[in-house]
């Protein structure tokens, strides 16, 4: 920011809204539709050049859903609900942008959109008791409230390795995959990374470019999506039975469609067992993860007993076996890391053109101008996918200056991992709401509740007239307490990855996301409202 774009707006020429919103994602989109509902002027300032944040970003060929479609859409208007054909089970990132771009249509809320506009910082004002932004071009706008709707996986990590501005060929990372598209036909790509990304991504290039290499550190557990077109009979089906399928997603942890079996996987014979394991695996999407015994999502005999079954699975659809146990997962347990669904992965392996690298064994030492040198090898390369993931929760907030009272900014409070009040405010930060941190699973259903109770705490504040709600310290100590307690039994805490910060070289380790379930998440939130925002100071 210049001083002279700085001084060009004089104080009365500073937007002012009642809410200014990070982000025009999934999030920022309903966030923004729900505030004008409830009689607020709001506003969202968007990096992006289009709406859709995850599904604008990430447009990497074979970027999909894994959620089946018609759980993922927005709930809110039935005419949306009925208006919209998703035009396949797991519908792929085009199909999904148009989609954002049709609900920020339908509802009219470009006009509350400013696209290209970057926020580079938030800092409290204590004497107006409100929030200024600062966007990359230098104008400001200020608020009274502060949502931050900017993703929980919308920070790309690309590791610091040596030479990495060396490579003389094209390098860019999945998660911001130019929009002109990347040329890969006849091309010696490599590809870094093999996380839900790097499976898509791998199967739909291998089909166009010469050679491919892909370098896996941790191979994954990954399933069968078994996408399909949605036929028109069952496209009425889906559109007459939206309340169930959205009561449904309501009852269950992860707000997914599908239920766990309650029976536990050692109280039926082997066979029984084998016998569900495989019908499972005959279904689509996360059904193989979230439909079975309950107790294979919790350490132990059952959960080794169904990671062993998918480790055949692999093993069945890789012919040369050596290949086949470099990508059978052996060092972290089944379900601890995301489950990445794929549309013939393993097949890939078996193409002559694909290589598989085991950068465990022997780790990438730097780029070169030519490609990737390993500790074993060089690998000549005329493309270098960056598939390694995000700084995840924390990482995307760290990208705004945020300051609160007293000077205090939320990275420096957030330097050994998140201290929340219930994943939506940070005590010494008031009116501002870091909804990235409070939803986890079937994205948009926790979103959508989570929006709901944000924004309703704002219309309580207003409709009460007070001007301040701020997490009180002490609620934020609990919380930031039963994170860490709760946090560290659950299964995705068990393994290293996005989920615990893990992927981040010096990040501190801790749950990012929710500790408890969606439904319990929901019940909480409610109390406390209940209870007239018990835990946050009103002033
Ligand atoms: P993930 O799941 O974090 O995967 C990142 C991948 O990149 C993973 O295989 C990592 O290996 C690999 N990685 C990261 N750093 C390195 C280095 N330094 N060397 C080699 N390999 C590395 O990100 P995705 O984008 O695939 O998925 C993120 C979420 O998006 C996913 O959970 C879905 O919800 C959608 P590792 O496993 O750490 O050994």
């Amino acid at each position: 920011m210049t001083s002279t774009q700085q001084q060009s707006q004089t104080a009365e020429e500073i937007e002012q809204y009642d809410v200014i919103i990070i982000g025009a994602g999934v999030t920022g989109l309903y966030a923004l539709w729900r505030l004008r509902q409830l009689g607020f002027s709001a506003h969202s300032f968007e990096e992006g050049s289009g709406v859709g944040g995850t599904w604008f970003w990430n447009r990497y060929p074979g970027c999909r859903f894994d959620s089946e479609s018609y759980t993922y859409g927005y709930s809110f208007s039935e005419e949306l609900l009925q208006e919209w054909d998703w035009k396949e089970h797991y519908s792929g990132q085009p199909e999904n942008e148009r989609y954002l771009n049709y609900v920020a249509d339908k509802f009219d809320l470009r006009r509350d959109i400013r696209l290209n506009s970057r926020v580079m910082s938030a800092v409290f004002d204590e004497n107006e008791n409100c929030w200024e932004v600062v966007m990359e071009d230098g104008n400001r706008a200020r608020g009274q409230f502060l949502v931050t709707s900017v993703g929980i996986l919308s920070a790309g990590y690309v590791p610091e390795f040596e030479g990495k501005d060396s490579f003389k060929g094209v390098s860019c990372h999945t998660g911001r995959w130019p929009q002109e598209g990347v040329d890969l036909a006849g091309k010696r790509v490599g590809v870094i990374g093999t996380g839900a990304s790097g499976v898509q991504l791998i199967t739909e290039i291998a089909k166009e470019v010469s050679h491919l290499t892909v370098f896996q550190r941790t191979a994954n557990f990954c399933a069968p999506l078994r996408n399909s077109p949605i036929e028109d009979e069952t496209q009425r089906e889906i559109k007459e039975s939206f309340p169930e399928i959205f009561k449904k997603c309501l009852e269950t942890p992860g707000s997914f469609v599908h239920e766990f079996d309650p029976r536990s996987a050692m109280s039926v014979t082997p066979e029984e067992r084998l016998e569900q394991y495989e019908r499972l695996w005959q279904k689509s999407g996360f059904a193989k993860w979230l439909s079975n015994f309950y107790d294979v999502m919790m350490p132990g005999e059952a959960n080794e007993d169904y990671a062993e079954f998918f480790r055949n699975k692999i093993r069945e659809r890789v012919n040369d076996p050596v290949v086949a146990e470099m990508l059978v997962p052996k060092t972290h347990m089944f379900g601890s890391k995301r489950l990445p669904c794929e549309s013939g992965y393993y097949e890939v392996f078996n193409q002559d053109n694909v290589l598989l690298v085991d950068v465990r064994e022997a780790p990438i030492e730097r780029i070169t101008p030519a490609g990737i040198k390993t500790k074993d090898a060089e690998y000549d390369l005329d493309v270098i996918v960056f598939a390694t993931g995000f700084d995840a929760v924390t990482g995307s907030l760290n990208r705004v200056y945020i300051r609160g009272e007293g000077g205090q900014t939320l990275k420096d409070k957030f330097a050994n991992g998140p201290r929340t009040y219930m994943g939506v405010q940070s005590a010494g930060f008031p009116n501002l709401f870091t909804i990235n941190q409070a939803s986890v699973g079937n994205f948009v259903r926790a979103a959508e509740p989570l929006v709901d109770w944000v924004t309703e705490a704002m219309a309580y504040v207003r409709d009460n007239e007070y001007s301040l709600i701020s997490a009180s310290p002490q609620a934020e100590e609990e919380w930031t307490q039963h994170v860490a307690d709760a946090g560290a039994k659950i299964l995705r805490s068990q393994a290293d990855s996005w989920f615990v910060g893990a992927n981040i070289p010096g990040k501190a380790r801790g749950l990012l996301t929710a500790p408890d379930t969606a439904p319990v998440m929901r019940a909480k939130r409610d109390e406390v409202a209940a209870n007239g925002y018990e835990g946050f100071l009103l002033q």
